[in-house]
């Protein structure tokens, strides 16, 4: 089955946010943001902007009516600052006008003048003065203290990478409509309806019945709308309570980039002991990450770096530190991989760098310490897979059958201007929200009297295909044709108390919960089938391609005749299921436990050719085996790989964050100033095989999920170019620098040279 919405996409008729007809009192809302990244407000004034015709109101913190905080883990972001400036971009009031350009233009008349203090946007300067927006955690085993007298070498060193910026294709924005008695229903392009109905209900000062949140599609999220939707959804609806008229907030992609955060850059000290023969012994890291200005989700990410401080190796002896630091950013938020990508990067750094010191290849020591079943992770769950190993060995294959060995060195040693490298990228992402209690979904399944279905759940569509997938569920389920299943839009009065679509686990849970509901409903309607038909008790009956069979024979009851007599005999065609992902625990003062319902591994092999002369490089080929479980829909699972793929190779060679030096402005605000992978740049070869493995626990249906874990196979192409450097020049010190930037290239091959 196709992407069920791709025909909507082509022809242009999906609905996003800023696409639905709204009445014609629409207001529109433009925010007022500070211009400095730490200072306070000295003077607001809002009277020259209140005059120009057609604006409606200036909202300040002063007309909220409930609390003036949006932050979820730690309560310390307000919707709208009183004093306090932490960051450029930080909101301080929105207008609301009749068209976007006057709300903007008012924007601009308000008198801002603003006292300005010392900034800091460095993480491990924000850490030497106590800027912390939490305590460090610690993850370990083993004991590193003795295993370092064991070592035969010991490599360390610092690691740093960048922010990146999620570029979704469609901006941040919500809308809100008045309804009756005080009730208001948003459209939210949020991951997280219930965050949005929840942040919006404390702010207003409402019970969340009476904030309605509808969510249609977004047009790509990639974690930049797991927390970071929820301000513009809650001004608009606080707009509705202020004025009684309907209100739209969409941020143009100038301000979206501005205002939004982004991955969090980290900044990592590490520290490898290895035997003779490569067995890693001992790992210590110590992980600055730069939150930003606020928590936000910066300490869920900082854990899930912890978690994934030794991706897909077993190392005995570990000490994982992570720093969440408050600088003078936008804060930092969620972003495909949730902080796995970092750890890995800084892991896959500290084995180039032992790599280089040992004289063995990287490959080498990789292969020696790959995970194997049993193998513990320091925080004490067993690996369970065997899907490294396989999917290692598969690669490996691939990689030797096709001589890439000998094909490469004959090139290189033939070649003076292009020289090609290949590295090795094993994944390991362990599959759950690390906080338990997100762990949960809900669904509600409504069969009409004509046979068709409509399905609620809390699952969000952002392009990523949870719908389609949902939709093979309930058919499958069912034993009936696709076609007559709809999934609904994401709403909190059909889903309740929902988790965000996010952790790459919305299909699994959100399926399993389809899955339960329509068993439920089949059950009803078998049931009532048997009686329909005078069958024995202890008949074998189902439904299979939309007929009933009964003791293995087909009869002449069909789903659409069978729903019908059903609903006459009045049998209850609705059904709500709840799913919570099954034995799950974690205790934060051991930090031990079992975190993940299972992980999803892989490996990618990738060769780039590198221009020594011009510092550009391109990537001829990444070689994929990537463990799917047994997947629901192979074409979405394909996109998603090789979306990831692209990503993750963008986050470690192209993508730039730039801030002004005196100003902490952002620079790289626009698509003129911030590259991001195209058509050109991606892999001329995209080979991706799929690892059929059936484990115990995985998602609906035996499949896994696979929205984040291909992200990472991207960092591969950081070490295939220093393999590249390598070979145009030994001599070259390799650097872990996040990322790898042509400009990097180009200075690294002729500097001093
Ligand atoms: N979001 C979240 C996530 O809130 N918790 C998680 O563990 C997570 N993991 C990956 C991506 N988003
Ligand atoms: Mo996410 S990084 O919102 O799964």
């Amino acid at each position: 089955m196709k992407h069920q919405d791709a025909l909507l996409h082509v022809r242009g008729s999906s609905l996003f946010v800023d696409d639905f007809k709204l009445p014609g009192d629409l207001l529109h809302a433009a925010v007022l943001v500070s211009p400095v990244s730490h200072g306070e407000i000295e003077t607001l004034e809002a009277g020259e902007a209140l005059s120009i015709p057609g604006v409606e109101a200036v909202i300040t913190a002063e007309d909220i009516p409930g609390k003036n905080q949006i932050g979820s883990i730690i309560k310390d972001e307000t919707l709208l600052t009183e004093k306090e400036l932490h960051f450029i971009g930080q909101p301080v009031a929105f207008v609301l006008a009749d068209t976007p350009e006057k709300a903007r233009l008012a924007v601009k008349a308000i008198r801002l003048e603003t006292k300005e203090l010392p900034s800091i946007v460095d993480p491990r300067a924000a850490f030497e003065k106590g800027m912390l927006i939490a305590p460090p955690r610690t993850f370990s085993m083993g004991n590193t203290y003795v295993a370092w007298e064991r070592c035969d070498c010991i490599v360390s060193g610092r690691a740093d990478s960048g922010g990146q910026e999620h570029l979704y294709l469609e901006t941040q924005g919500a809308f809100a409509v008045p309804m009756e008695n005080g009730s208001i229903r948003i459209t939210s392009g949020t991951q997280g309806p219930t965050f949005v109905q929840r942040v919006a209900a404390r702010v207003l000062n409402l019970p969340m019945n009476k904030i309605e949140v509808d969510v249609g599609r977004l047009g790509g999220a990639f974690g930049g709308k797991e927390d970071q939707a929820t301000p513009w959804a809650v001004m608009a609806a606080l707009g509705v309570q202020l004025t009684g008229k309907p209100v739209k907030l969409v941020l143009n992609r100038n301000e979206d980039m501005t205002l939004t955060g982004k991955r969090h850059p980290y900044s990592s000290d590490f520290r490898l002991g290895l035997k003779s023969d490569g067995t890693m012994l001992a790992w210590e890291v110590t992980y600055y990450q730069n939150g930003g200005a606020a928590s936000d989700l910066s300490t869920a990410i900082l854990e899930r770096t912890l978690f994934h401080s030794t991706n897909a190796y077993f190392i005995p002896n570990v000490k994982a530190t992570g720093i969440c630091c408050r600088t003078n950013l936008p804060p930092n938020t969620a972003f495909r991989g949730f902080g796995a990508p970092q750890a890995m990067y800084v892991l896959e750094s500290a084995i180039y760098s032992a790599s280089r010191e040992m004289g063995i290849s990287p490959l080498e020591i990789q292969e020696r310490n790959l995970l194997k079943k049993g193998d513990e992770f320091p925080y004490g769950m067993a690996y369970e897979g065997d899907e490294i190993r396989r999917s290692w060995k598969k690669a490996l294959g691939m990689y030797k059958t096709g001589k890439a060995d000998e094909r490469i060195r004959d090139f290189n040693s033939s070649n003076v201007i292009f020289k090609k490298g290949v590295s090795f990228m094993p994944v390991c992402f362990g599959i759950s929200f690390t906080h338990i209690s997100m762990n949960q979904a809900n669904a509600l399944v409504h069969v009409y009297t004509d046979g068709s279905v409509g399905i609620s759940t809390g699952a969000v569509e952002m392009g990523q295909g949870v719908n389609t997938k949902i939709t093979q569920v309930a058919a499958r389920t069912f034993g009936i044709d696709l076609f007559r299943i709809k999934v609904e839009t994401t709403n909190t009065t059909r889903s309740a108390n929902t988790s965000p679509t996010a952790a790459s686990s919305a299909a699994d849970m959100n399926g399993n919960a389809v899955r339960i509901a329509c068993t439920d409903i089949l059950k009803r309607l078998l049931t009532f089938a048997a009686k329909h038909l005078d069958a024995a008790e202890d008949c074998q009956i189902e439904m299979m391609h939309e007929k009933v069979i009964l003791n293995g024979k087909k009869t002449d009851l069909e789903w659409n005749k069978l729903v019908g007599l059903a609903y006459l005999a009045r049998v209850n065609l609705s059904s709500q299921a709840h799913y919570a992902t099954p034995g799950l625990h974690f205790s934060k003062s051991k930090e031990k436990g079992r975190p993940f319902s299972y992980h999803v591994a892989g490996t990618a092999v990738t060769e780039i050719t590198l221009d020594r002369l011009r510092g550009v490089f391109s990537v001829d080929s990444v070689w994929i085996v990537h463990d799917v479980g047994e997947s629901i829909n192979s074409v979405v699972d394909r996109g998603q790989v090789e979306g990831g793929l692209l990503q993750g190779i963008g986050w470690v060679t192209l993508e730039e964050l730039k801030y002004h030096p005196d100003t902490d402005r952002l620079l790289s605000d626009s698509l003129a100033t911030y590259k991001v992978p195209d058509i050109h740049f991606a892999p001329g070869e995209v080979d991706i095989e799929f690892l059929a493995c059936h484990s115990e626990n995985a998602g609906v249906y035996n499949s896994k999920a696979v929205g984040e874990p291909p992200f990472m196979y991207g960092i591969g192409t950081y070490f295939a170019i220093l393999e590249a450097i390598r070979a145009c020049d030994p001599e070259i010190p390799p650097v872990y620098s996040a990322p790898l930037t042509n400009e990097k290239i180009l200075l690294l091959l002729h500097k001093n040279r």
